[in-house]
């Protein structure tokens, strides 16, 4: 036999054997939706009463690790890394058997596991907060906090899509600068791990684009600038409805006197504005929202669900974007 025809054999082997691989992990990683709230016939692994799967950067993770700071409730804590901040652990095979949906944060209570971080609040309420130190007793109050849980809420599959939608959906496309800051280096063989196995092709595609491209010519793309310019907008009108809902409630807080779980939804994004250096354009000349930001940040839970858990590399993003608007160098036509 020919020489050239025993290498095309063994490379038409190697070709079928690589895509057989691929589909068999891809089969492996199949991801699904899974119900929100408890799930008392998932039973999982565990050894404390509470444990949390969580990112350190990831808003609705702060939201849950703030609550559960706020009830002084201890958890074991499993860190579990997105793409942003390292590699994509949320689509691997073995958080996958946690939550199918590969998403954090994934809360269990007595091994069984709470998806979706607005239920994990109202869950850990509902077990903890017999005496209603976050949830207001009062019916009426009770009912506008859960209309502002709501409204923090980061909801459907894609909230990039929906900014309008809640506050906490505008947050995504306010990321963005943050993420194009972070991915740059982020190994781009990690990134295609997304393209090949995330349900979500298109967020992979513009992860690799904003490696190549890095975070000034992200900026310049004109679908991220389409993004950022409806984000802000939206943030914008979500955030005037909480500075009108601060006036009537007289403040400090969503309810009035009394925390809630409204304001934990709310610390978070805050949280992230601040490290996306959103502050001076949305907060910082509304008097009503700088004070209830400041009071924010004054919470020990502050500290503990979202001061302590500063990623780095989210560090070192906020301040590239704050230098970048202060040398002049942020693309025009972009909110700054
Ligand atoms: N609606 C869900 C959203 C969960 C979610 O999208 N989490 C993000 C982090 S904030 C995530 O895991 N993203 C990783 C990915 O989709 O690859 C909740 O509130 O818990």
């Amino acid at each position: 036999m020919a020489l050239s025809t025993v290498i095309a054999g063994g490379v038409v082997t190697l070709v079928l054997l690589g895509l057989t691989l691929f589909l068999r992990e891809r089969a492996l990683r199949q991801t699904r939706p899974m119900p929100p709230g408890l799930q008392a016939d998932i039973s999982l692994p565990f050894t404390a009463q509470w444990t949390l799967y969580h990112n350190p950067f990831s808003l609705c993770s702060k939201k849950i690790r703030v609550c559960l700071a706020e009830y002084g409730v201890d958890y074991d804590s499993v860190a579990i890394d997105l793409i942003e901040t390292g590699s994509y652990q949320n689509i691997s095979r073995e958080f996958l058997k946690v939550n199918p949906a590969a998403t954090v944060p994934v809360l269990l209570h007595n091994a069984h596991p709470v998806y979706e971080s607005h239920e994990q609040l109202n869950y850990v309420a509902s077990v903890v907060d017999q005496t209603g130190l976050l949830v207001p007793q009062d019916a009426q109050l009770r009912q506008v906090m859960d209309v502002w849980v709501h409204k923090t809420s980061l909801l459907g599959d894609d909230p990039i899509d929906s900014p309008e939608a809640t506050a906490g959906n505008a947050v995504p496309g306010l990321t963005v600068p943050i993420f194009a800051a972070m991915l740059v280096s982020i190994p781009t063989a990690k990134i295609v791990e997304g393209l090949l196995f995330h349900r979500i092709k298109k967020r992979a595609l513009l992860f690799l684009l904003m490696k190549r491209r890095g975070l000034q010519k992200t900026l310049t793309l004109k679908p991220v600038a389409g993004v950022l310019n409806r984000s802000a907008k939206a943030m914008t009108a979500h955030l005037h409805e909480l500075e009108l809902q601060l006036e009537s409630s007289g403040g400090p807080w969503i309810c009035g006197d009394q925390f809630t779980l409204a304001d934990v939804g709310m610390m978070v994004i805050f949280d992230r504005l601040r490290e996306g250096d959103w502050l001076h354009l949305l907060v910082h000349h509304r008097p009503v929202l700088d004070a209830y930001w400041t009071a924010l940040q004054q919470r020990p839970s502050y500290q503990a669900g979202c001061a302590d858990f500063v990623h780095p590399a989210v560090a070192e993003a906020t301040v590239e974007l704050a230098a970048l608007k202060q040398a002049d160098h942020w693309p025009p036509g972009i909110p700054r």
